[in-house]
């Protein structure tokens, strides 16, 4: 497989885009090699601009959960493209998209509508300092909630795979606001809270983290994590901008029962536009303007085209459509996991609804260290070996893999056979 035309877009590229990308883990740093320029999408698949197919477990980080090019959603955002592109004033659409989320999510009686999930857990950690009159923050190592002064301290996805904990820039005073502790360690968190108790707003966290790698919570993880902040007045918030419609009607919180303060969601919400939420109980999220005094606002937030690719993404997805997407994704990652073995490799997976992860060279993943002392280099290896034979998977061993009701088990099986035939070689 050839790909020219990607290799020379990349050059000219880096000529006026930082990196020549426009988010650090697209430029391959973690793998090797030159990224892929893409032109075309199709269920599962994707085309690249040499014209190559790639079945692909990237779905634009999680949103594309019909599959790439779906006609209803296409079909909505056309219909709405003839009518406005936007008003930046109230419209029916982002009513129905709150109907939509407060019906699915329990937890929400109010949700308010950004554009990612950046400004969503960035709000949201703003609110929980504003409600409780703290200002400490409690998250995991390895968790990513988004590239905000105080959520990136030793965070996970792009700032893993390259390596920069800790981000220049981030002044310290206000790192200093955020305690990083280790994810699936309930007593970790217990000792946080003995110490600082009072001092701690909110514990943010992915219920089931998917930036570094995929990794699902330890049973009673969850439900500490409710407890404890309860016991000691502080916030939950669910991160649930990857898992949220993605492993559950109602996000992790369904799955796992357990109910945040504050959710925060973003990817499937959009259907692939640029959306993010976040939202939660009555009381808390009376607190933000105009409502009270915690500002926050934004001219595109809500905006029209985006709610209606997001509402007509959400209109199928009921329990029937996780049950199959669920039973695909663990064939997928079992499948991955016996031809690992097979091929003498140890390894160690999980898989939550659509979200799934495998991890090269560990025998247990339950937090960051695991993934960090892992195969990264077979990672890159199997990667590359997958992707010159036309499938597609996060360009970091740091990344979940997502997978779209339209792969079916035909594409899965096909997935499994090249997987078999590059392992051999490696
Ligand atoms: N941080 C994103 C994945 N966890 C990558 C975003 C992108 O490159 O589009």
């Amino acid at each position: 497989m050839t790909r020219q035309a990607s290799d020379s877009l990349f050059e000219r590229a880096q000529k006026t885009i930082p990196g020549g990308v426009n988010s650090p883990v697209r430029a391959f740093k973690g793998v090797g090699g030159n990224p892929v320029f893409f032109v075309r999408g199709d269920g599962p698949y994707v085309y690249d601009a040499d014209g190559n197919r790639y079945i692909d477990y990237v779905g634009s980080w999680g949103p594309m959960i019909l599959g790439h090019n779906h006609p209803a959603v296409v079909e909505a955002v056309q219909q709405q493209a003839s009518s406005a592109l936007g008003f930046g004033a109230p419209t029916e659409l982002e009513i129905q998209m709150a109907e939509d989320l407060v019906e699915r999510i329990p937890s929400l009686d109010l949700v308010r509508m950004v554009n990612s999930g950046t400004e969503a857990t960035m709000s949201a950690i703003r609110l929980a300092r504003g409600a409780t009159g703290r200002d400490l923050i409690v998250k995991f190592q390895g968790c990513y909630h988004g590239h905000s002064d105080s959520l990136l301290v030793k965070a996970g996805s792009g700032v893993l795979t390259l390596g920069i904990p800790n981000s220049p820039g981030v002044p310290a005073a206000i790192a200093e606001m955020t305690l990083n502790l280790t994810f699936n360690d309930s007593n970790g968190v217990r000792q946080a809270f003995s110490e600082y108790g009072d001092k701690i707003a909110a514990v943010i966290v992915e219920p089931v983290a998917g930036n570094m790698g995929c990794i699902a919570p330890l049973p009673g993880f969850l439900a500490d994590l409710r407890s404890i902040t309860s016991a000691h007045g502080a916030l939950l918030i669910f991160d649930e901008v990857m898992t949220g419609c993605r492993v559950a009607r109602g996000g992790a919180q369904e799955l796992y029962n357990v109910a945040p303060d504050l959710t925060t969601l973003g990817k499937v919400i959009g259907g692939g536009l640029p959306v993010g939420a976040f939202g939660g109980s009555r009381e808390v999220m009376e607190h933000i303007a105009p409502l009270g005094g915690v500002y926050q606002a934004g001219t595109l937030s809500g905006n029209p085209l985006a709610m209606a690719a997001g509402l007509a993404t959400l209109a199928p997805l009921n329990t029937d459509f996780y049950a199959t997407l669920s039973a695909r994704t663990h064939r997928l990652k079992d499948g991955l996991l016996e031809l690992l073995a097979k091929h003498g490799m140890a390894s160690s997976g999980h898989a939550v609804g659509g979200m799934f992860g495998v991890v090269i060279g560990a025998s247990e993943v339950s937090h960051f260290e695991h993934v960090a002392n892992s195969a990264i280099s077979a990672y890159n290896r199997f990667f590359h070996g997958l992707l010159d034979n036309g499938v597609y998977l996060a360009p970091s061993a740091f990344e979940a893999g997502f997978v779209s009701i339209a792969h079916d088990d035909g594409v899965i099986d096909e997935t499994l056979q090249v997987a078999d035939q590059v392992l051999a070689t490696l």
